[in-house]
């Protein structure tokens, strides 16, 4: 097909998710034309794939979706923290209400992009030889679009089902009265255990590190009452509160530190946070050096694990699960929220291996075969994960000016200009990815605060008729050497965790996401606009 005859638009985006959402919305009131291109053959995003059994959000209404009025006035969750299932139902709503189809061609799944330097446009193609010429290219593939699977010796070799959760058939699985391998603690792993654990007859569940959960504390919402804070402001109000907080929650650290309150004070609000409000606050909502000084954060694992060993009766589990001496300092890796996690996995139908004293050797063609026996399964559920962060971006073959791929661009490390642009790819911007709060926030907070800046972006290059525009060197430069400063603050490098690439063997150990707050992101984002640009080179039609 001569180029000619390839379709033009003013704004592709990629991945049918929150960001892509806000973001066409946005765009196309500014009188850009915008279209999505989704690999899945539904809306969603992560939710889309997330449908393994127990898959739930882990931010509490209202703020788990899109800030738009127009949106939320005629939605309710029924959940505090909603299900997959909820979640899809909210997609739709959105897709109805910002009739979002007409703008979308589903099962495209983008291969590659190059930028033509003669005419200013990125070039995409997909799987299914689709071309097409956009002026601005926005990937909006989320963090966890790369799945990881182990190389568990003769992994191919099994006759049973092998199911990974971020490819859960979207028809379901019937798990009743099997016997069940799951390998993986993380937030998807605890989600399977506490939700398939009373169902299958056998479940062993192997385990690297484990997951330091808090209550969920979920319970269903009164519609009722929902209506009441939609009318007396109170969503308007939690949804402002975001803009405020470390992470794009409501809730914030308390300017304390540790040691400023007596062990009484602290025993009291560490029961406030973690028993009585539950969720994400013994986290983010705890005293303000939690995160940065050993002495404070291990009193915070004092008290998580006198909580979980009241929860535990058999002793091995209680050493496998909670121990005395933590793997690492309390919150470094992602905790999840859990329901009746830990006296599902109580029950002697579940046990635990060590996988750091008994590591799978061979998975043969009935089970799992460690040093201390093989296990005879019908089932492996592997929920080990993602190439988190970056292994989104990094896998597609997205060209830039010099020739390189983004991959190339990372080769001696991650480097991106404030975590949503990089020099030598113009006109591209990506949404909650590498060097951005990303792991650190909840998801539609960051998207859409990046979303605003976009818009406001998108305004100037209409107002400029700029055609060109591209993140400096120096803004990237100035970027990494923030990111990695309050990285290296904080007690996140003792972890081996997702969030600096440790779960994945043999890949570069570096920060992955900033972790300075949503505050300080925003008003450097803003910042970067100011005085004609500065962070960014462009150039306009007339020039
Ligand atoms: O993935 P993970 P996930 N042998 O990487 C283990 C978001 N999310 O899908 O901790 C044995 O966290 C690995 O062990 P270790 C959320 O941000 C949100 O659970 O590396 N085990 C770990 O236990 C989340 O944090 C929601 O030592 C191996 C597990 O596999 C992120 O996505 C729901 C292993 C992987 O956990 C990722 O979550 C789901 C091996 N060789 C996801 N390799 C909600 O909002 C890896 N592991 C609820």
């Amino acid at each position: 097909m001569g180029s000619q005859q390839i379709e033009e638009i003013d704004v592709l985006l990629v991945g049918a998710g929150f960001a892509s959402f806000t973001l066409l919305n946005r765009l196309r009131k500014l009188g850009f034309s915008v279209r999505i291109f989704e690999k899945g053959s539904s809306s969603g995003g992560i939710w889309y794939w997330n449908c393994y059994p127990g898959a739930r959000v882990d931010t509490d209404s209202p703020i788990y979706q899109l800030f738009d009025k127009e949106l939320w006035e005629d939605f309710t969750f029924k959940e505090r923290y909603p299900g997959w299932q909820e979640l899809r139902r909210y997609f739709d709503h959105v897709e109805k209400k910002w009739h979002i189809r007409d703008y979308t061609s589903f099962n495209k799944h983008v291969d590659s992009a190059v930028f033509d330097e003669q005419r200013q446009q990125w070039l995409v193609e997909c799987a299914d030889g689709t071309e097409i010429y956009a002026n601005w290219f926005l990937p909006c593939i989320g963090f966890a679009s790369r799945r990881y699977t182990p190389p568990f010796p003769g992994l191919g070799n099994f006759k049973g089902d092998i199911y990974h959760t971020a490819v859960w058939p979207q028809h379901g699985v019937n798990l009743k009265g099997k016997r069940v391998a799951e390998v993986g603690t993380g937030a998807s792993g605890i989600q399977v255990i506490q939700e398939i654990g009373d169902k299958v007859k056998e479940l062993t569940v192997y385990l690297r590190t484990p997951n330091m959960c808090l209550p969920m504390n979920q319970r269903l919402l009164d519609p009722k009452e929902e209506e009441e804070k939609k009318k007396n402001g109170t969503y308007e109000r939690e949804i402002e509160k975001t803009r405020h907080t470390f992470a794009g929650f409501t809730y914030d650290f308390v300017q304390r530190n540790t040691f400023d309150d007596t062990p009484e004070e602290r025993e009291k609000l560490y029961h406030k946070l973690m028993v009585e409000e539950g969720g994400f606050m013994f986290w983010l909502a705890t005293y303000k050096d939690m995160l940065f000084d050993l002495k404070a954060n291990e009193e915070a694992y004092k008290f998580w694990r006198k909580q979980v060993l009241k929860r535990l009766k058999d002793p091995k589990k209680q050493e496998l699960l909670a121990p005395e001496t933590p793997p690492h300092p309390w919150g470094t890796k992602r905790p999840s929220l859990e329901q009746r996690f830990y006296e599902v996995v109580d029950q002697p139908h579940v046990k635990i291996i060590d996988v750091n004293k008994s590591p799978i050797e061979e998975v043969t063609a009935t089970g799992l075969r460690t040093k201390d026996g093989h296990v005879e399964v019908d089932v492996i559920i592997l929920a080990t994960g993602f190439d988190s962060v970056t292994g989104s971006l990094a896998q597609l073959n997205i060209q830039g000016t010099d020739g390189g791929t983004i991959a190339d661009h990372w080769k001696d490390g991650t480097r991106t200009a404030m975590g949503i642009a990089m020099p030598n790819f113009p006109n591209m911007f990506f949404l909650y990815g590498p060097q951005a709060p990303t792991a650190f926030s909840s998801g539609p907070s960051c998207t859409q605060f990046q979303a605003e800046w976009v818009e406001k972006t998108f305004k100037m290059i209409k107002e400029k008729g700029i055609t060109r525009l591209e993140a400096t060197q120096e803004s990237e430069d100035d970027w990494c050497k923030r990111l990695r400063a309050e990285w290296d603050a904080s007690l996140f490098p003792l972890a081996k965790s997702w969030y600096q690439g440790a779960n994945i063997p043999g890949r570069k150990v570096e920060p992955l996401n900033w972790s300075g707050g949503m505050v300080k992101y925003v008003e450097t984002l803003n910042r970067s606009l100011e005085n004609d640009m500065q962070g960014w080179t462009y150039a306009t039609a007339d020039a």
